[in-house]
């Protein structure tokens, strides 16, 4: 079939809104109509060239909502017509990581959605004849695409598509991150280092497991309203800060229970890292970092107790989790719509990208 779709045929070009061709789905996959998908911060460092695992020409995006429109041979889990959230951390239930209670890293796929292709090495997507590349297994940014059934949670009926799609990626990783990476206690201090997509739902999140301080670090002044609104205590803006800046947040929490980087600046990651209590604080990192950055500190500060941790997709188990999530959105417990300042349609997308860069927009979401 024909599908419109934004593909990015170069690293650091805009993308180009075309008619490409879309094969139908093999062996275990589902074709999938999407209907809305958020522009995520990963999309725009892959975009750029900074990403290792960066491959071109690809179909980016990864932050949908849709339905089945085809299942392949072998497909039990979704139906035609079932409403479904793409997963980029799909959840096969059977493989080593999935069975073990420590992960939510499901590796059944990862090595081929990597290379940006389907679990048998090909590509669905093509355009004038040549190969275009999958994303993250998901391609969003494209109107249709096809993934493998473990990559998709099937979600209730009632759910808006325009605001389920963050849940995707941003509301998840960052609600997740609090209560299934972190498992932040009640009463506890925190301070979120970067205010965009990811930061404010982890402010949420904070907020709803009764952390008694949230502290927001942004350098963009005009973040700091909207992260009150969902929870935070304190704003600092480094640039106010004279002296040293982990200092400051040590004597503003006392040292911080949990910190979380969401940025995916190596410098901002060891100054989360250094402003965590003595003998118990966790930082986690969400941010990604570019191609060859590394993280330092001093191992002391590891040998005095502090934990350093990583989070991807929030720790979520995304078959499992993600329809809980959108049941809580349903009910009111999350706000998402606050969070999704501009939509556009899909001719518009590199408007969301300049959004971003201009620090306008905490979600842009393009509707087909
Ligand atoms: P965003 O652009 O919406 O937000 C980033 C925020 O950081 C902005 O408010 C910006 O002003 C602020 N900022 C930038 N540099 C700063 C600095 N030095 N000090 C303080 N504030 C600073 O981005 P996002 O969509 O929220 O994504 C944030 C990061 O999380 C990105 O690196 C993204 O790739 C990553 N991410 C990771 C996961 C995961 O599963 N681990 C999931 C989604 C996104
Ligand atoms: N390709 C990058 C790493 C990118 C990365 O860490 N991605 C996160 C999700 S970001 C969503 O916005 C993730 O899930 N990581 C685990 C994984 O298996 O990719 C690089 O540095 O190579
Ligand atoms: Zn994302
Ligand atoms: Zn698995």
């Amino acid at each position: 079939m024909k599908t419109r779709a934004a593909v990015a045929f170069e690293a650091a070009k805009p993308l180009e809104i075309v008619e490409v061709d879309l094969e139908g789905p093999r062996e275990g996959e589902v074709l999938v109509e999407v209907k809305a998908t958020g522009i995520c911060h990963t999309d725009e460092f892959t975009l750029s060239g900074a990403d290792p695992e960066g491959a071109f020409p690809a179909i980016l995006g990864h932050e949908g909502a849709g339905i089945v429109v085809e299942t392949g041979p072998g497909v039990t889990s979704v139906e035609v017509g079932d409403h479904v959230i793409p997963l980029y951390t799909p959840e096969c239930r059977e493989c080593e990581y999935c069975l073990n209670p420590k992960t939510n890293l499901c590796q059944k796929i990862r090595s081929t959605q990597g290379q940006g292709v389907m679990p048998d090495g090909t590509s669905r997507f093509s355009y004038k004849g040549e190969k275009l590349l999958h994303y993250m297994g998901c391609s969003t940014f494209s109107n249709y695409t096809v993934l493998p059934e473990i990559a998709l949670a099937k979600v209730r009926k009632d759910a808006p598509f325009d605001k389920i799609c963050y849940i995707g990626c941003g509301v998840t990783t960052g609600i997740g991150a609090v209560m299934f990476t972190a498992k932040v206690e009640p009463n506890s201090t925190a301070v979120v280092f970067g205010l965009g997509g990811i930061g404010l739902n982890v402010i949420q999140g904070l907020k709803l497991v009764g952390a008694r301080q949230i502290v927001g670090v942004d350098m963009n002044p005009a973040k700091e309203a909207i992260a009150r609104q969902f929870g935070m205590t304190d704003f600092v803006n480094p640039k106010d800060v004279s002296g040293d800046l982990t200092g400051h947040l040590v004597e503003l929490t006392g040292g911080a229970d949990y910190s979380f980087e969401c940025i995916g600046n190596v410098d901002v990651m060891r100054t989360a890292l250094e402003c965590c209590h003595k003998g118990w604080g966790t930082s986690v990192i969400i941010g990604v970092a570019p191609a060859g950055a590394e993280i330092s500190t001093r191992p002391f500060q590891l040998v005095t107790g502090r934990n350093w941790r990583g989070s991807a997709f929030g720790g979520a188990r995304g078959r499992t989790d993600v329809p809980r999530i959108v049941d809580m959105y349903m009910e009111g417990r999350i706000d998402i719509d606050s969070l999704i300042t501009h939509t556009m349609p899909l001719e518009d997308i590199n408007k969301g990208f300049d959004l971003m860069h201009a620090g306008e927009s905490i979600r842009s979401v393009v509707l087909y």
